[in-house]
């Protein structure tokens, strides 16, 4: 691996650091950030180069994270600790933006979930975070990213990209744009019940993907949950559908071979056990009756902004190759029609958990 510590050491030197810095390398599979493991003759560190054409206000993104931690921290949940540049500011300013956190140790990320048990742990504390935040004061939140999961809105954009299709790519995806134009009528449920109140607004993560939790590198529980980019008003289905889409699949979200690619309903029933263990004092009748749908809406939604983000040329999601993004598009539209054709079987699973 390259060690990038004389490109990036100035950088790193610009924040309050604990010892000498020795070593900076690229590190985990996020996809929107550019994050690096910082390693002085002290501690180790996380840095990231801040994405500022997903998040264009630094100021307001590090506000969010500060006040999200520091209300976490004094209910005693283990969470992101925001390390100041030597100035005393949350972030460093410049040509590119970029912030550090301390590095949470003796911890591991999963790309995929191991086993069942892990990923109920990481349901718990999804669920748990949910918890920890209903007292959270949702007015002093910016809005981030507005929008993020209105999915007719991230259809209509779908569609704008396909009606440019500046990359003449169109061509290469026919059956997935013609998959997610006969769902339109299915994607309007959630922001429809968050308008008409039958969905309670909470302040909720948004992108709870399982390498968005740390979990304990011995015991397999969770530690923290990390990524608090999004964490914003949103629907609890949001939180649990985004976590199936991930999680309760079989193979990776970029597995290129579909026959591996299944929703799995035992990662599933794990999961839903995790979380709804947590919430089940605040879940409401319409929320429990949603959460299959959540699963199989924050899946499509994932879909089409894959496919999205391949017709545009890959402009937002982070790639490896060149058709990375019609891969992942691929594996989530196969498990979100895999999840329509589970409603009943999810629905029941989730009646034996919570009656
Ligand atoms: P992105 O927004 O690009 O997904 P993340 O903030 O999720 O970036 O970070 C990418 C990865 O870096 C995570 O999936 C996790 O593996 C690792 N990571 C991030 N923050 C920490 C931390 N404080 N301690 C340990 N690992 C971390
Ligand atoms: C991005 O930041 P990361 O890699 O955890 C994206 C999520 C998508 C996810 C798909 C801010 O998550 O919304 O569901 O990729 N985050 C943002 O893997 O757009
Ligand atoms: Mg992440």
């Amino acid at each position: 691996m390259t060690d990038y510590t004389k490109e990036y050491k100035e950088v790193a030197e610009r924040f309050a650091l604990l010892g000498e810095v020795q070593t900076i390398c690229p590190y985990g599979e996020g996809h929107i950030n550019v994050t690096y493991l910082v390693t002085t003759d002290r501690k180790r560190y996380i840095m990231q180069k801040m994405n500022t054409s997903v998040f264009p206000d630094s100021e307001k993104l590090m506000k969010n994270i500060c006040a999200v931690t520091e209300y976490l921290k004094a209910r005693g949940a283990e969470t992101l600790s925001v390390v100041p540049t030597k100035e005393g500011d949350p972030f460093l300013k410049g040509d590119a933006n970029w912030r550090v956190y301390d590095f949470i140790e003796d911890t591991v990320t999963y790309q995929t979930a191991p086993n069942e048990e892990v990923f109920s742990n990481s349901g718990r504390a999804f669920g748990e975070f949910q918890n920890d935040l209903s007292g959270f004061d949702a007015s002093v939140l910016f809005d981030i990213i507005p929008k993020f999961h209105d999915t007719p809105k991230r259809f209509r954009d779908f569609k704008a990209a396909l009606a440019a299709d500046v990359c003449g790519r169109a061509k290469d995806c026919e059956k997935e744009i013609s998959f997610l134009l006969a769902h339109e009528e299915t994607y309007g449920a959630a922001v429809e019940g968050l308008a008409d109140g039958t969905l309670p607004l909470r302040v909720t993560h948004n992108d709870t993907k399982l390498n968005n939790i740390l979990m304990d590198a011995k015991t397999n529980r969770a530690r923290a949950v990390i990524d608090l980019d999004t964490v914003m008003p949103g629907s609890m289905i949001f939180d649990f559908g985004d976590s199936i889409r991930f999680g309760a699949s079989t193979a990776a979200e970029d597995e290129r071979d579909l026959s591996k690619v299944h929703f799995s309903l035992k990662l599933f029933r794990a999961y839903a056990e995790g979380y709804c263990s947590a919430v089940k004092g605040s879940i409401t009748p319409r929320e429990k009756e949603l959460l299959p749908y959540g699963a199989y809406l924050m899946t499509a939604e994932c879909g089409m902004r894959f496919l999205a983000d391949y017709l545009a040329g890959d402009t937002y999601f982070a790639n490896k190759y060149e058709e990375h993004n019609l891969v992942r598009a691929r594996t989530q539209l196969k498990l979100a029609e895999e999840m329509k054709n589970s409603f009943q079987e999810m629905a029941k699973i989730i009646s034996e958990i919570i009656d």
